[in-house]
């Protein structure tokens, strides 16, 4: 009997299918976001900084400078990934003639490598304008600015990516989300809260106004809202209230970052909440350590409830998972992979969470048992259900798999001219 075999038993006994939540796991893809590569800095110029409050921090050797590099980087992350993966694109890391065009003149043309490389590997896209390490976003405010000529580009930056994510679409025949998050806000009490707020609902109707023609169904749009940033500490104009009101009364997905929230406030127990009023979730699976660090994930309570509640709530086909975390202060293949191997993990183990029993424990007033359930399943041999994904997928288990990031890193990374 090998190891999967006993633990299959043994998650049946406690009426848990591993194959059936394996398969599933199987079909349930997650966005791998391109600027873990580089710390967010995009192909415009080559010291880009992503400003605008969102910090990544550290100056670790071999971060991707181009097109090559981050996509041999992004190779052999995904060749440590069990499991169905996409890829989260910011309008920043356009490749082909980016140059001759700013950003609200870019078009699909400006992405083709990085369609037929997406293509060569099955993956889907995802999009977002990059809203933020522009001159017109230099006084913090984008698609709320009070200058209409501002608020245009941004505008018509923001239709711009919507035209792209669903010209990817469409030529993938796989709809891309195209996440929409701005930087706006002051660092100090500000006179008009309202003013802003009125303008960024204007903006935001104004872009999905735009009209897609026939490759509509090939895009769907988010908002994403923040808390606070660096710079940005006593004002957002993108609020939790200000999208969630947003996103309920359009119909339009709602992004949750699991770092854009007060620190004890739980990401895991808002999805039900949302989840009857909006149509679609996107998740950007991070970790804040006290503030919106975007920390490597860990497979902690906080990121586990999260894909708990998505899977018992059965909310898996209308939700998006991506991962938003950033970390320049180690290597950063190895940042990739820690991350979204843990956000793997707590999908998995969203599936194959004993939901039934716990049910019935909770329906018949029996909260003792509940508990106990929740805490002994703790201890059930899931690992021997992640290592049999991993050995599925032809992909090296866990202790293993970073010895191919020191030989990556040595032949590779090391060639890299910083070092
Ligand atoms: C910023 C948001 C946003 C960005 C990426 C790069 O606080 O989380 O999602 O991290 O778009
Ligand atoms: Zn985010």
């Amino acid at each position: 009997m090998t190891p999967y075999d006993s633990a299959r038993e043994r998650f049946a006994a406690w009426g848990i299918d591993a194959d059936a939540a394996l398969t599933t796991l199987d079909a349930t893809p997650i966005s791998l976001h391109c600027w873990q590569g580089d710390d967010v800095a995009g192909f415009e110029n080559a010291s880009g900084n992503a400003g605008s409050g969102c910090v990544a921090t550290g100056n670790h050797p071999g971060k991707a400078r181009n097109f090559s590099e981050l996509t041999s980087d992004l190779e052999q992350v995904a060749s440590l990934l069990p499991g169905p993966l996409r890829i989260n694109l910011h309008a920043s890391y356009a490749t082909d003639n980016a140059a001759k065009a700013d950003r609200d003149a870019l078009t699909i043309a400006h992405f083709g490598s990085w369609l037929d490389w997406a293509k060569d590997r099955g993956w889907g896209v995802d999009f977002n304008p990059t809203c933020f390490g522009h001159s017109l976003a230099a006084d913090g405010f984008t698609l709320s600015h009070r200058d209409p000529a501002v608020r245009k580009f941004w505008i018509d930056h923001c239709i711009a990516s919507r035209r792209i994510a669903a010209a990817f679409g469409e030529a993938l025949n796989n709809p891309v989300v195209t996440n929409i998050w701005i930087p706006d806000g002051t660092k100090d009490r500000p006179a008009d809260r309202l003013g802003p707020r009125e303008r960024l609902a204007e903006s935001l109707d104004a872009i999905f106004a735009s009209d897609l023609g026939s490759s509509a169904a090939f895009n769907i749009d988010a908002v994403e809202s923040k808390l606070f940033g660096i710079g940005v500490e006593s004002y957002t104009v993108g609020s939790h209230e200000f999208y969630l009101g947003y996103a309920a009364s359009h119909q339009v997905a709602l992004c949750l970052d699991a770092g854009h929230f007060h620190p004890t406030e739980s990401v895991a127990d808002k999805i039900s909440a949302v989840m009857l009023h909006v149509p679609r979730l996107l998740l950007h699976v991070s970790r804040g350590v006290r503030w919106d660090s975007d920390h490597v994930v860990m497979l902690d309570d906080p990121t586990r409830e999260m894909l708990h509640e998505v899977v018992v709530g059965g909310f898996l086909p209308r939700t998006h998972v991506g991962l938003d975390f950033f970390d320049a202060s180690i290597n950063r293949i190895a940042a990739w992979t820690i991350g979204t191997r843990n956000t793997q993990k707590a999908v998995l183990l969203g599936l194959l969470a004993p939901q039934s029993r716990l049910t019935a424990a909770e329906n018949s007033g029996d909260d003792a048992r509940r508990l106990s359930l929740f805490e002994d399943w703790r201890s059930l041999p899931w690992g021997a259900v992640w290592d049999e994904h991993c050995v599925r997928h032809d992909r090296l288990r866990d202790g293993e798999w970073m010895n191919a990031v020191d030989a990556y890193t040595k032949t590779v990374l090391s060639g890299r001219s910083e070092l």
